[in-house]
């Protein structure tokens, strides 16, 4: 079929609108008629880096109604509303105990722009168009996805606002909810207040969390965070020795440290503000060849712990319902973070979240 897809056509240039061919979805597929779709700093950097060769349709963070399934299809039906999320296999050893995130083949599922096969699921008339990001590719009016890419979405929850919930908004929360699984009365650094930070500052909120610091430029987003349950915020900008201004707050450190900036000399900044045996994780992506922060002595000395953490270590079949029953008991307000767009202004809305303008753009179909 035609599809209207916005593509990525290399570094530096704008996201182009051209009619691409998807594929009939296969015995495991799923055709979606995308709603709406989330634009995630992941997209940026995989479009600016060209990680998936341009011309590529991107876009991991999308909503919708499935349009129709392929015969081994039984978890959705067309005409449900569903929430998309990242692609894993449901039957390797970390799939198997609920760790879908680190799922075996995930980049292969999620990264390489294309089927597992080889095989593309769209084309520009004869040319091959990179595809299958995040098991979806939703900048594009119709997408072809997977059961475990799917979640099914309540009749009361708002389909245009529910895309973010698949990455970023589960990242955030997630990181502290689940990664972290900060307790009741812990303390809590973040970093960097965008939509992953900020989702973060809500999930530390729901934990119980005693002390929540956040950390990030903006002063809009800084009153945002309060207005969420941050108990203290520090503008970087005012603040040359972010380790100070944390143990001026905490002279003993914080329990639990989560990096939405990705600036190394902040993580840096953050192991020194850390509390014997705490725990930092990180989901800000850093320049390719970073080190891991800190000293690898005063690590085993203080006993800390750096961790990776990829979306949350969510099993989205079981956390996206959970944050969506947080959101309809007003305990996560991630609508507040959102400006919807038309699909049209993708290069706009793009600059608008670029320029501070706004934390969390979607593009409205
Ligand atoms: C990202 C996290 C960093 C590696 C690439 C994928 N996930 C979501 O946006
Ligand atoms: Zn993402």
């Amino acid at each position: 079929m035609d599809v209207l897809a916005a593509v990525a056509t290399g570094a530096g240039k704008p996201f182009e609108f051209r009619t691409l061919t998807l594929d009939d979805p296969r015995e495991d597929e799923v055709l979606v008629r995308i709603v709406a779709v989330g634009v995630c700093h992941t997209d940026i950097v995989f479009k600016e880096g060209e990680m998936i060769p341009p011309p590529a349709v991107l876009g991991h963070e999308g909503s919708g109604i499935v349009e129709s399934v392929g015969a081994r299809v039984t978890k959705v039906a067309p005409g449900d509303r569903v929430a998309m999320t990242f692609r894993s296999c449901g039957h390797c050893s970390r799939c198997d105990r609920g760790d879908a995130a680190y799922c075996e083949t995930m980049p292969m599922l999620n990264y390489i722009g294309m089927r597992t096969d080889g095989s593309r699921t769209l084309h520009d008339g004869e040319t091959p168009v990179g595809g299958s990001f995040f098991g979806q590719s939703s900048f594009a009016s119709h997408a072809i996805t997977y059961e475990r890419n799917l979640v099914k979405v309540p009749d009361d929850l708002p389909l245009e606002l529910i895309g973010p919930l698949g990455c970023g908004i589960q990242t955030g929360a997630g990181g502290v909810m689940r990664s972290l699984a900060c307790e009741a009365g812990s303390s809590l650094l973040i970093t960097g207040g965008g939509p992953v930070g900020l989702s973060a500052v809500m999930g530390a909120k729901i934990q119980g969390c005693k002390t929540i610091i956040l950390v990030e430029p903006q002063a809009a987003r800084r009153d945002l965070a309060r207005e969420f349950g941050a108990t203290h915020v520090i503008d970087p900008a005012a603040t040359p020795d972010l380790t100070a201004a944390v143990r001026a707050i905490l002279p003993g450190g914080v329990d639990y440290a989560f990096d939405t900036s990705g600036v190394p000399a902040v993580q840096q900044a953050v192991m020194g503000a850390l509390a014997s045996k705490g725990v930092f994780g990180i989901v800000g992506i850093t320049p390719p060849g970073t080190p891991t922060p800190g000293d690898v002595n005063s690590i085993m000395t203080f006993g800390h712990t750096v961790k990776g953490i990829i979306e949350g270590d969510s099993d989205p079949d079981v956390f996206l319902p959970e944050l969506m029953d947080h959101w309809r008991a007003g305990r996560l307000p991630f609508d507040r973070l959102i400006q919807t767009f038309p699909f049209s202004q993708i290069n706009e809305a793009i600059a608008a979240q670029h320029h501070g303008d706004c934390i969390k753009v979607v593009l409205l179909m």
